[in-house]
């Protein structure tokens, strides 16, 4: 148990070595909630920068957005066209392909990103919220490897859907009520 205590310990700092390693960044415009069973929805738009120094953003190992392993949404795959901004545009194709399930986006990098290079993806949605999940982060992945080099500093979360009653079902029992005071008023 103590051995096991300690290699977390190594594994975390390990792991916060690296990612204080790696600079590049992902962030979306905001955090979004998703019911259970809800519609296909539009991704928040999606910010990506690359290291101010040594950018790892290129042609051979393209660009990943995975969303985390076990949580229950996919990208609409049906959409297979981003809208592509910021200032590596045209270092990317609009293009976009899916993996993993579903649960990864791949945009093919066309061209090795520069230093602080940003990118902004949008025009995607998500679907498929199959069952709650717990806030958590997408995940950018910069080459074949599939190591996450960055998470998003906004979250995402599937929440159990809310039972909605008709609007008309509620309306008419208002009616009822207020009709019944009323009645009641004028025969007190
Ligand atoms: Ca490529």
């Amino acid at each position: 148990m103590r051995a096991y205590a300690l290699s977390m310990v190594v594994v975390g700092i390990l792991s916060s070595a690296s990612s204080a390693l790696a600079a590049s960044s992902i962030s979306s415009a905001s955090n979004q909630s998703f019911p259970v069973a809800g519609i296909t929805t539009a991704v928040a738009t999606i910010t990506v920068v690359d290291d101010g120094v040594a950018p790892v953003i290129t042609a051979a190992g393209d660009l990943r957005i995975r969303i985390p392993a076990g949580f229950n949404m996919t990208w609409d795959t049906a959409d297979t066209t981003a809208t592509i901004g910021g200032a590596a545009s045209s270092r990317v194709s609009t293009s976009t392909s899916y993996e993993d399930s579903d649960h990864t986006l791949v945009v093919d990098v066309t061209a090795d990103f520069g230093p602080g290079d940003s990118l902004t993806i949008s025009g995607l949605s998500f679907s498929n919220f199959s069952a709650p999940s717990a806030a958590d982060n997408l995940e950018l992945v910069v080459d074949g490897s599939g190591v996450t080099v960055a998470h998003d500093d906004k979250a995402i979360q599937v929440v159990g859907a809310v039972p909605m009653l008709p609007l008309g079902f509620v309306a008419a029992w208002v009616a009822i009520l207020l009709g019944g005071g009323i009645w009641r008023l004028r025969n007190a």
